[in-house]
Protein backbone atom coordinates (compact mmCIF):
# COMPACT_ATOMS: atom_id res chain seq x y z
CA UNK A 1 0.00 0.00 0.00
CA UNK A 2 1.39 3.64 -1.23
CA UNK A 3 2.50 5.65 1.73
CA UNK A 4 -0.11 7.59 3.01
CA UNK A 5 -0.24 10.35 6.02
CA UNK A 6 -2.29 9.73 8.79
CA UNK A 7 -2.23 13.07 9.71
CA UNK A 8 -2.78 14.28 6.49
CA UNK A 9 -6.12 12.19 5.81
CA UNK A 10 -6.91 13.12 8.37
CA UNK A 11 -7.22 16.89 8.27
CA UNK A 12 -8.56 16.46 4.51
CA UNK A 13 -11.32 14.71 5.96
CA UNK A 14 -12.51 16.60 9.01
CA UNK A 15 -12.70 19.39 6.37
CA UNK A 16 -14.72 17.41 4.07
CA UNK A 17 -17.51 16.80 6.93
CA UNK A 18 -17.41 20.43 7.75
CA UNK A 19 -18.52 21.06 4.11
CA UNK A 20 -21.24 18.58 4.26
CA UNK A 21 -24.35 19.97 4.53
CA UNK A 22 -27.07 17.15 4.32
CA UNK A 23 -26.84 13.79 6.18
CA UNK A 24 -26.49 11.56 2.75
CA UNK A 25 -23.32 12.82 1.87
CA UNK A 26 -21.99 12.28 5.16
CA UNK A 27 -22.70 8.83 5.00
CA UNK A 28 -21.39 8.87 1.73
CA UNK A 29 -17.93 9.87 3.61
CA UNK A 30 -18.31 7.73 6.73
CA UNK A 31 -18.76 4.74 4.34
CA UNK A 32 -15.91 5.63 1.86
CA UNK A 33 -13.44 6.33 4.75
CA UNK A 34 -14.70 3.60 7.59
CA UNK A 35 -16.91 1.40 5.60
CA UNK A 36 -16.08 -2.41 5.39
CA UNK A 37 -14.05 -1.55 2.71
CA UNK A 38 -13.16 1.80 3.40
CA UNK A 39 -9.61 3.78 3.02
CA UNK A 40 -8.93 4.28 6.68
CA UNK A 41 -10.18 0.69 7.20
CA UNK A 42 -7.96 -0.80 4.54
CA UNK A 43 -5.15 1.16 6.47
CA UNK A 44 -5.89 -0.39 9.77
CA UNK A 45 -5.79 -3.34 8.21
CA UNK A 46 -2.09 -3.39 6.12
CA UNK A 47 -0.53 -2.51 9.43
CA UNK A 48 -0.54 -6.51 10.72
CA UNK A 49 1.71 -6.89 7.55
CA UNK A 50 4.21 -4.02 8.00
CA UNK A 51 7.68 -4.73 9.64
CA UNK A 52 7.26 -5.53 13.16
CA UNK A 53 9.21 -2.72 14.03
CA UNK A 54 6.75 -0.57 12.39
CA UNK A 55 3.50 -1.99 13.81
CA UNK A 56 3.18 0.09 16.75
CA UNK A 57 3.27 3.53 15.70
CA UNK A 58 1.20 2.62 12.80
CA UNK A 59 -1.33 1.44 14.63
CA UNK A 60 -1.64 4.36 16.53
CA UNK A 61 -1.75 6.76 13.97
CA UNK A 62 -4.52 5.12 12.02
CA UNK A 63 -6.79 4.66 15.23
CA UNK A 64 -6.55 8.24 15.89
CA UNK A 65 -7.30 8.63 12.58
CA UNK A 66 -10.44 6.82 12.87
CA UNK A 67 -11.40 8.03 16.24
CA UNK A 68 -11.18 11.49 15.05
CA UNK A 69 -13.62 10.17 11.76
CA UNK A 70 -16.17 8.67 14.24
CA UNK A 71 -16.56 12.10 16.57
CA UNK A 72 -16.38 14.89 13.54
CA UNK A 73 -19.07 12.33 11.97
CA UNK A 74 -21.24 12.08 14.91
CA UNK A 75 -20.86 15.64 16.01
CA UNK A 76 -21.69 16.47 11.75
CA UNK A 77 -24.67 14.10 12.30
CA UNK A 78 -26.24 15.61 15.25
CA UNK A 79 -25.66 19.23 13.43
CA UNK A 80 -27.31 18.28 10.27
CA UNK A 81 -30.36 16.03 12.40
CA UNK A 82 -31.25 18.77 14.42
CA UNK A 83 -34.65 20.53 14.18
CA UNK A 84 -34.31 23.10 11.22
CA UNK A 85 -31.42 21.81 9.84
CA UNK A 86 -32.84 19.24 7.32
CA UNK A 87 -36.48 20.56 7.39
CA UNK A 88 -38.05 20.70 4.13
CA UNK A 89 -39.64 24.07 3.18
CA UNK A 90 -43.12 24.77 1.28
CA UNK A 91 -41.16 24.14 -1.44
CA UNK A 92 -40.19 21.01 -1.19
CA UNK A 93 -44.14 20.46 -1.09
CA UNK A 94 -46.56 19.82 -4.20
CA UNK A 95 -49.87 21.19 -2.02
CA UNK A 96 -52.08 20.22 -5.55
CA UNK A 97 -51.16 16.73 -4.82
CA UNK A 98 -54.30 14.62 -4.29
CA UNK A 99 -53.97 13.60 -0.52
CA UNK A 100 -54.04 9.47 0.45
CA UNK A 101 -57.15 8.33 1.78
CA UNK A 102 -56.63 5.95 5.07
CA UNK A 103 -58.29 2.88 5.01
CA UNK A 104 -61.43 2.66 7.22
CA UNK A 105 -62.70 0.13 8.96
CA UNK A 106 -66.04 -0.63 8.89
CA UNK A 107 -68.32 -3.01 11.55
CA UNK A 108 -68.36 -6.70 10.34
CA UNK A 109 -71.98 -7.65 8.22
CA UNK A 110 -72.56 -9.67 10.80
CA UNK A 111 -72.41 -6.93 13.70
CA UNK A 112 -74.85 -4.74 11.86
CA UNK A 113 -77.21 -6.91 11.72
CA UNK A 114 -77.06 -7.31 15.03
CA UNK A 115 -76.53 -3.58 16.02
CA UNK A 116 -79.87 -3.26 14.04
CA UNK A 117 -81.78 -6.20 15.66
CA UNK A 118 -80.69 -4.27 19.16
CA UNK A 119 -81.70 -0.80 17.79
CA UNK A 120 -85.45 -2.13 16.51
CA UNK A 121 -86.55 -4.30 19.95
CA UNK A 122 -84.72 -1.50 22.03
CA UNK A 123 -86.98 0.88 20.52
CA UNK A 124 -90.07 -1.40 21.43
CA UNK A 125 -89.31 -1.73 24.83
CA UNK A 126 -87.23 -4.20 25.03
CA UNK A 127 -83.79 -4.21 27.11
CA UNK A 128 -80.26 -6.12 26.24
CA UNK A 129 -79.48 -9.02 28.65
CA UNK A 130 -76.13 -11.07 28.57
CA UNK A 131 -74.86 -14.10 30.42
CA UNK A 132 -72.00 -16.83 30.37
CA UNK A 133 -70.64 -18.69 27.31
CA UNK A 134 -70.21 -21.46 29.51
CA UNK A 135 -72.99 -22.77 31.08
CA UNK A 136 -74.35 -25.95 33.60
CA UNK A 137 -76.71 -28.41 31.87
CA UNK A 138 -78.92 -27.28 34.34
CA UNK A 139 -79.72 -23.94 32.81
CA UNK A 140 -78.97 -25.06 28.87
CA UNK A 141 -81.00 -28.04 29.06
CA UNK A 142 -83.18 -28.79 32.31
CA UNK A 143 -84.71 -25.36 33.20
CA UNK A 144 -85.83 -25.09 29.58
CA UNK A 145 -87.69 -28.38 29.73
CA UNK A 146 -85.75 -30.07 27.90
CA UNK A 147 -85.72 -34.15 29.22
CA UNK A 148 -83.27 -36.21 30.19
CA UNK A 149 -83.32 -37.98 26.99
CA UNK A 150 -83.86 -35.33 24.62
CA UNK A 151 -81.91 -36.07 21.63
CA UNK A 152 -80.53 -31.96 21.46
CA UNK A 153 -78.48 -33.50 25.04
CA UNK A 154 -76.34 -35.69 22.99
CA UNK A 155 -72.54 -35.31 23.31
CA UNK A 156 -72.13 -35.53 19.19
CA UNK A 157 -74.29 -32.46 19.21
CA UNK A 158 -72.83 -29.89 22.19
CA UNK A 159 -69.13 -28.89 23.49
CA UNK A 160 -69.19 -30.44 26.93
CA UNK A 161 -66.60 -29.45 29.22
CA UNK A 162 -67.60 -31.76 32.27
CA UNK A 163 -70.61 -34.11 32.32
CA UNK A 164 -72.21 -30.77 33.61
CA UNK A 165 -70.79 -28.13 31.87
CA UNK A 166 -71.09 -26.97 28.05
CA UNK A 167 -70.96 -24.06 25.99
CA UNK A 168 -73.83 -23.30 25.45
CA UNK A 169 -76.14 -24.17 22.93
CA UNK A 170 -78.93 -21.68 22.63
CA UNK A 171 -79.63 -17.96 24.28
CA UNK A 172 -81.97 -18.99 26.53
CA UNK A 173 -79.85 -19.82 29.20
CA UNK A 174 -79.54 -15.99 29.44
CA UNK A 175 -83.22 -15.46 29.89
CA UNK A 176 -83.45 -17.85 32.62
CA UNK A 177 -81.10 -16.40 34.62
CA UNK A 178 -82.50 -12.90 34.32
CA UNK A 179 -86.19 -14.57 35.15
CA UNK A 180 -84.41 -15.73 38.28
CA UNK A 181 -83.29 -12.35 38.86
CA UNK A 182 -86.33 -10.11 38.58
CA UNK A 183 -89.59 -10.25 39.22
CA UNK A 184 -92.43 -9.81 35.77
CA UNK A 185 -92.89 -7.79 33.84
CA UNK A 186 -89.65 -8.83 32.00
CA UNK A 187 -88.85 -7.54 28.98
CA UNK A 188 -85.40 -8.64 27.35
CA UNK A 189 -83.20 -9.85 24.14
CA UNK A 190 -80.03 -11.38 24.69
CA UNK A 191 -78.18 -11.59 21.33
CA UNK A 192 -74.85 -14.12 21.41
CA UNK A 193 -72.71 -16.57 20.46
CA UNK A 194 -73.38 -20.63 20.86
CA UNK A 195 -71.95 -23.40 19.72
CA UNK A 196 -72.61 -26.54 18.26
CA UNK A 197 -70.87 -29.84 17.56
CA UNK A 198 -71.20 -29.16 13.38
CA UNK A 199 -68.48 -29.44 11.16
CA UNK A 200 -67.67 -25.92 8.67
CA UNK A 201 -69.78 -26.23 5.25
CA UNK A 202 -71.79 -23.73 3.31
CA UNK A 203 -74.62 -24.02 5.92
CA UNK A 204 -73.35 -25.05 8.99
CA UNK A 205 -70.42 -24.08 11.60
CA UNK A 206 -69.59 -25.11 15.06
CA UNK A 207 -70.69 -21.06 16.45
CA UNK A 208 -73.10 -18.87 15.21
CA UNK A 209 -74.97 -16.19 16.53
CA UNK A 210 -78.46 -16.55 18.02
CA UNK A 211 -80.80 -13.50 19.24
CA UNK A 212 -83.45 -14.60 21.50
CA UNK A 213 -86.14 -12.71 22.95
CA UNK A 214 -88.72 -13.18 25.92
CA UNK A 215 -91.43 -10.94 27.37
CA UNK A 216 -93.25 -12.07 31.01
CA UNK A 217 -95.99 -9.71 32.43
CA UNK A 218 -99.72 -10.34 33.53
CA UNK A 219 -101.96 -11.20 30.07
CA UNK A 220 -98.96 -11.66 27.56
CA UNK A 221 -101.00 -13.21 24.54
CA UNK A 222 -100.06 -14.83 21.36
CA UNK A 223 -101.58 -11.76 20.02
CA UNK A 224 -98.70 -9.72 22.09
CA UNK A 225 -96.00 -11.82 20.01
CA UNK A 226 -97.81 -11.67 16.59
CA UNK A 227 -97.52 -7.45 16.97
CA UNK A 228 -94.45 -7.49 18.02
CA UNK A 229 -93.12 -9.24 15.19
CA UNK A 230 -95.03 -7.52 12.42
CA UNK A 231 -93.22 -4.93 13.90
CA UNK A 232 -90.23 -6.12 14.07
CA UNK A 233 -90.16 -7.62 10.14
CA UNK A 234 -91.40 -4.22 8.80
CA UNK A 235 -88.64 -2.21 10.11
CA UNK A 236 -86.12 -4.52 9.95
CA UNK A 237 -87.15 -5.21 6.45
CA UNK A 238 -87.75 -1.79 5.72
CA UNK A 239 -91.21 -3.06 4.16
CA UNK A 240 -94.58 -4.96 4.55
CA UNK A 241 -93.87 -8.37 3.82
CA UNK A 242 -96.03 -11.26 3.86
CA UNK A 243 -96.01 -13.56 6.41
CA UNK A 244 -97.26 -16.76 8.00
CA UNK A 245 -97.14 -18.62 11.06
CA UNK A 246 -96.56 -22.73 11.10
CA UNK A 247 -97.30 -25.02 14.05
CA UNK A 248 -93.89 -26.13 15.14
CA UNK A 249 -92.76 -28.06 18.17
CA UNK A 250 -89.94 -26.73 20.79
CA UNK A 251 -90.25 -28.20 24.18
CA UNK A 252 -89.43 -24.52 25.89
CA UNK A 253 -92.97 -23.06 24.01
CA UNK A 254 -96.62 -24.20 24.01
CA UNK A 255 -98.15 -23.74 21.70
CA UNK A 256 -94.61 -23.41 19.47
CA UNK A 257 -94.68 -22.04 15.96
CA UNK A 258 -92.18 -21.07 12.70
CA UNK A 259 -92.47 -17.58 11.46
CA UNK A 260 -92.09 -17.55 7.02
CA UNK A 261 -91.81 -14.22 5.43
CA UNK A 262 -92.49 -13.83 1.93
CA UNK A 263 -88.71 -14.48 0.06
CA UNK A 264 -87.17 -10.92 -0.26
CA UNK A 265 -85.54 -12.07 -2.91
CA UNK A 266 -88.22 -13.10 -5.49
CA UNK A 267 -91.08 -11.48 -3.43
CA UNK A 268 -92.80 -14.66 -3.54
CA UNK A 269 -92.61 -15.82 -7.14
CA UNK A 270 -90.18 -18.68 -6.46
CA UNK A 271 -86.24 -18.68 -6.33
CA UNK A 272 -83.24 -20.62 -5.54
CA UNK A 273 -83.51 -18.76 -2.04
CA UNK A 274 -86.71 -19.89 -1.09
CA UNK A 275 -86.09 -23.41 -2.91
CA UNK A 276 -89.35 -22.49 -5.10
CA UNK A 277 -91.63 -21.87 -2.40
CA UNK A 278 -92.12 -17.91 -1.85
CA UNK A 279 -91.79 -18.44 1.33
CA UNK A 280 -88.24 -18.33 3.62
CA UNK A 281 -88.37 -19.16 7.49
CA UNK A 282 -86.62 -16.37 9.88
CA UNK A 283 -87.32 -17.45 12.90
CA UNK A 284 -89.00 -19.66 15.57
CA UNK A 285 -91.50 -18.40 19.12
CA UNK A 286 -94.14 -19.66 20.64
CA UNK A 287 -95.69 -18.96 24.31
CA UNK A 288 -93.15 -20.18 27.51
CA UNK A 289 -94.31 -23.25 28.39
CA UNK A 290 -95.68 -23.69 32.32
CA UNK A 291 -92.95 -25.71 33.43
CA UNK A 292 -89.93 -23.03 32.57
CA UNK A 293 -91.87 -20.44 34.43
CA UNK A 294 -92.62 -22.80 37.39
CA UNK A 295 -89.11 -23.57 37.35
CA UNK A 296 -87.61 -19.56 37.63
CA UNK A 297 -90.41 -19.19 40.93
CA UNK A 298 -93.36 -17.61 38.56
CA UNK A 299 -96.79 -18.87 38.87
CA UNK A 300 -98.09 -19.57 35.62
CA UNK A 301 -101.86 -18.96 36.82
CA UNK A 302 -100.77 -15.11 37.38
CA UNK A 303 -98.20 -14.92 34.52
CA UNK A 304 -97.44 -15.82 30.74
CA UNK A 305 -95.22 -14.68 28.39
CA UNK A 306 -94.11 -15.28 24.57
CA UNK A 307 -90.43 -15.85 23.48
CA UNK A 308 -88.43 -16.24 20.12
CA UNK A 309 -85.47 -17.36 18.66
CA UNK A 310 -83.18 -16.58 15.16
CA UNK A 311 -80.32 -16.77 13.94
CA UNK A 312 -78.76 -13.45 12.90
CA UNK A 313 -76.08 -15.36 10.53
CA UNK A 314 -79.40 -16.61 8.30
CA UNK A 315 -81.40 -13.43 8.32
CA UNK A 316 -77.82 -11.62 7.14
CA UNK A 317 -77.12 -14.55 4.93
CA UNK A 318 -80.84 -13.88 3.54
CA UNK A 319 -80.34 -10.03 3.14
CA UNK A 320 -77.84 -10.06 1.08
CA UNK A 321 -77.74 -13.13 -0.36
CA UNK A 322 -74.60 -14.78 0.85
CA UNK A 323 -74.73 -18.19 -0.42
CA UNK A 324 -72.07 -19.53 2.38
CA UNK A 325 -71.64 -18.77 5.93
CA UNK A 326 -68.01 -19.34 5.98
CA UNK A 327 -67.98 -16.36 4.46
CA UNK A 328 -68.85 -14.91 7.71
CA UNK A 329 -65.90 -16.20 9.98
CA UNK A 330 -62.90 -16.21 7.19
CA UNK A 331 -62.18 -12.22 7.88
CA UNK A 332 -61.39 -11.58 4.48
CA UNK A 333 -61.49 -7.92 3.71
CA UNK A 334 -62.32 -8.30 0.00
CA UNK A 335 -65.60 -9.71 0.89
CA UNK A 336 -66.97 -7.75 3.96
CA UNK A 337 -65.46 -4.20 2.81
CA UNK A 338 -68.80 -4.54 0.44
CA UNK A 339 -71.02 -4.27 3.24
CA UNK A 340 -70.03 -0.72 3.96
CA UNK A 341 -73.35 1.23 5.24
CA UNK A 342 -75.56 -1.77 4.79
CA UNK A 343 -77.62 -1.97 7.73
C1 LIG B 1 -87.15 -19.08 27.48
C2 LIG B 1 -88.23 -19.75 27.01
C3 LIG B 1 -88.40 -19.96 25.67
C4 LIG B 1 -86.78 -19.22 22.52
C5 LIG B 1 -87.15 -19.80 21.21
C6 LIG B 1 -86.94 -20.62 19.18
C7 LIG B 1 -88.26 -20.78 19.36
C8 LIG B 1 -86.22 -21.00 17.94
C9 LIG B 1 -84.15 -21.09 16.78
C10 LIG B 1 -84.29 -20.17 15.65
C11 LIG B 1 -83.15 -20.38 14.71
C12 LIG B 1 -82.72 -21.06 17.16
O1 LIG B 1 -81.05 -19.61 15.85
S1 LIG B 1 -81.83 -20.74 15.72
O2 LIG B 1 -81.19 -21.94 15.35
N1 LIG B 1 -84.94 -20.74 17.92
O3 LIG B 1 -86.81 -21.54 17.05
N2 LIG B 1 -86.29 -20.07 20.23
S2 LIG B 1 -88.70 -20.19 20.86
O4 LIG B 1 -87.65 -19.70 23.47
C13 LIG B 1 -87.44 -19.49 24.78
C14 LIG B 1 -86.37 -18.81 25.25
C15 LIG B 1 -86.22 -18.61 26.61
C16 LIG B 1 -86.96 -18.86 28.93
Amino acid sequence: MAQVEPDRVLTEALAEIEATSDLTSLEAIRVRLLGRKGEVTAHLRAVSSLPKDERPAAGQAWNRVRGGLEGALEAREAALGSPGADTPSDDDFDFSLPGRRPPEGLPHVLMQTLDRLVEIFRSLGFSVADGPEVETTHYNFTALNIPEDHPTRDDHDSFFLAPDLLLRTQMSPVQIRTMEAQEPPVRVISPGRVYRRDHFDASHSPFFFQMEGLYVDTDVTLGDLKGTLREFVRRFFGKELGMRFRGSYFPFTEPSLELDISCTVCEGQGCAVCKQTGWVEILGCGMVHPNVLRGVGYDPEVVSGYAFGMGPDRITMLRHRIPDIRHLYENDLRFLSQFRGAS
